[in-house]
């Protein structure tokens, strides 16, 4: 009896992964160089600690998809890493575009904490703003309802490098690292994008990844 039991969740879970495969998830992860976009890439594709990235990523490279899961829940999603080099910021809206994203990673280091003038960050969410919050596709062609993201998320990577460096009590939302981007996500949320704020250490804490990419499908909103 249990045999079958086993035959049939076995076939009910390849039915399932089957369906969520020919119906991935579109996710986008988007980010100045350096962030940790690669690595956040192969975290997803293999999980466990990533080897250090050595090269940045010269354009866009290929699709793939990505098979989730946690606590018996399995998602599907695809995702394309692409460089975060300014020239390459282009791509990213083609990104969106080419493959209706629904759900958006913005990936942030402390770089401007530590570095009082470096802007980059704020240029790249700013761009980004503009790309999901216009009313127009880049063809002219006007956005339906059902075209905006279901969910926007900024995840500050490499917490292992920096969760000692600021002084910070209360919840992790309230975090200085997230200050500059605030005004940004109050208008993703003004057009009904729920949003979301998350610390990860890509590249060694597999659990945060999998525990951020779970709730971005729940729609939390902060
Ligand atoms: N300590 C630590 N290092 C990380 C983490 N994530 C990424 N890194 C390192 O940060 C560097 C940049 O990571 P990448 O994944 O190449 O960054 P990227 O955003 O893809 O950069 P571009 O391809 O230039 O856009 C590499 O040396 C990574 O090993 C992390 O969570 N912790
Ligand atoms: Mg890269």
């Amino acid at each position: 009896m249990s045999m079958y039991v086993h035959l049939v969740v076995g076939i009910f879970e390849a039915l399932s992964i089957g369906y969520q495969y020919a119906y991935s998830h579109q996710f986008g992860i988007y980010g100045v160089s350096q962030v940790g976009k690669t690595t956040l890439n192969n975290q997803l594709r293999t999980r466990g600690e990533v080897p250090d990235i050595k090269k940045r990523t010269v354009g866009k490279c290929r699709t793939s998809r990505k098979i989730i899961k946690m606590h018996g829940h399995t998602k599907v999603m695809k995702s394309t890493d692409i460089g975060g080099e300014a020239k390459y910021w282009d791509l990213w809206l083609q990104d969106i575009e080419k493959r209706k994203v629904k759900y958006v990673i913005f990936m942030i280091d402390d770089r401007h904490l530590t570095r009082k003038f470096n802007n980059e960050q704020l240029w790249a969410w700013e761009y980004l703003i503009k790309i999901l919050t216009d009313n127009n596709w880049s063809n002219g062609k006007r956005k339906k309802n059902r075209d905006y993201p279901k969910h926007i998320s900024i995840w500050a990577n490499k917490y292992d490098l920096w969760k000692e460096k600021y002084e910070h009590d209360g919840p992790i939302e309230k975090h200085p690292i997230f200050l500059p981007f605030q005004s940004g996500l109050e208008q993703l949320q003004d057009r009904g994008v729920p949003c979301s704020k998350f610390i990860v250490s890509a590249k060694s804490d597999p659990d945060m990844v999998y525990r951020g990419i779970m709730t971005m499908f729940g729609g939390v909103t902060l």
